[in-house]
């Protein structure tokens, strides 16, 4: 059986420094008939205008192809292949995550060029095997595609960012070489431990301002960080209209009595045994 969980999905960002674009794209869309959401990290090369154009490209197609269940090799060709090459370094524009998710926990993560994502449950990294997808066409030989797939669980959160996050304080003391991915794991599990509730746009706050910390406030790159939360469902319920028939309004007000019962001792419940 497939446990329930709502799929909170949320990203923040900050510009490279004196940017008033973001360079760094994420896109999510929802594939209702199919019970998916998808969801999209690109870095486009450099910071800007021409970044964003390019990373927007990226997340666009890689948006649209895995929506349609294109074979992730074929998606990164056809991304490759429609942008631009960096004639010097004879490397690509962007890079990207590309994120599926299944309402019934399946989730595949797809990677070309941005650090490695990290699923956090119980307070631990969760072990993945990844899997390398190297390129065989001419354009394209020997570029790697990193995939892994995982059952999600409840209160499951994937982190995944661009390189703005895992370089944030190069060269300085602290982080001759960047924060780096393991630094943020760490720094991650440590968030959740101190708030096990932590929601994903809060939990991405968190790690979006310590990488502009570690670049003393004047980030020198384009920095993202996008969370995926599986988290419990919140019920919700809302009462309107005007009250038309009298004698349904006993029935009305059990509905919403009843409702407000189950939530206390929902309440209860969650202050004897608060979450560890
Ligand atoms: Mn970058």
């Amino acid at each position: 059986m497939s446990e329930t969980f709502f799929i909170e999905v949320d990203c923040q960002q900050k510009n490279h420094d004196g940017e008033r674009i973001c360079g760094d794209v994420f896109l999510s869309g929802k594939v209702k008939e199919e019970k998916r959401i998808v969801v999209v990290l690109s870095d486009g090369m450099g910071h800007g205008v021409k970044a964003s154009v390019l990373a927007t490209l990226t997340a666009t197609m890689a948006l649209n192809f895995t929506k349609e269940h294109k074979e992730p090799e074929k998606t990164a060709e056809i991304i490759m292949n429609t942008l631009p090459e960096c004639s010097e370094r004879k490397m690509n524009y962007s890079t990207f995550t590309i994120i599926d998710i299944r309402y019934d926990g399946n989730i595949t993560i797809l990677e070309y060029d941005n650090p490695e994502s990290f699923v956090v449950r119980n307070r631990e990294i969760l072990e993945v095997q990844r899997k390398l997808i190297t390129l065989t066409s001419e354009k394209n030989k020997g570029k790697k595609l990193r995939v892994f797939s995982f059952k999600g669980h409840k209160g499951d959160r994937i982190i995944f960012t661009t390189d703005g996050v895992s370089q944030s304080g190069l060269g300085t003391p602290r982080y001759p070489f960047g924060w780096g991915i393991d630094n943020v794991s760490r720094f991650s599990i440590d968030i959740c431990k101190q708030f096990p509730q932590i929601s994903a746009r809060q939990l991405a706050s968190r790690i979006i301002n310590m990488a502009y910390r570690n670049d003393g406030f004047q980030s020198k790159d384009d920095t993202t960080c996008g969370v995926i939360y599986l988290r419990e469902p919140r019920e919700l319920l809302v009462c309107t209209g005007p009250p038309f028939e009298k004698e349904n309004d006993p029935e009305f007000a059990a509905i919403v009595k009843a409702f407000v019962g189950k939530k206390i001792v929902m309440l209860q419940q969650a202050i004897l045994s608060p979450a560890n």
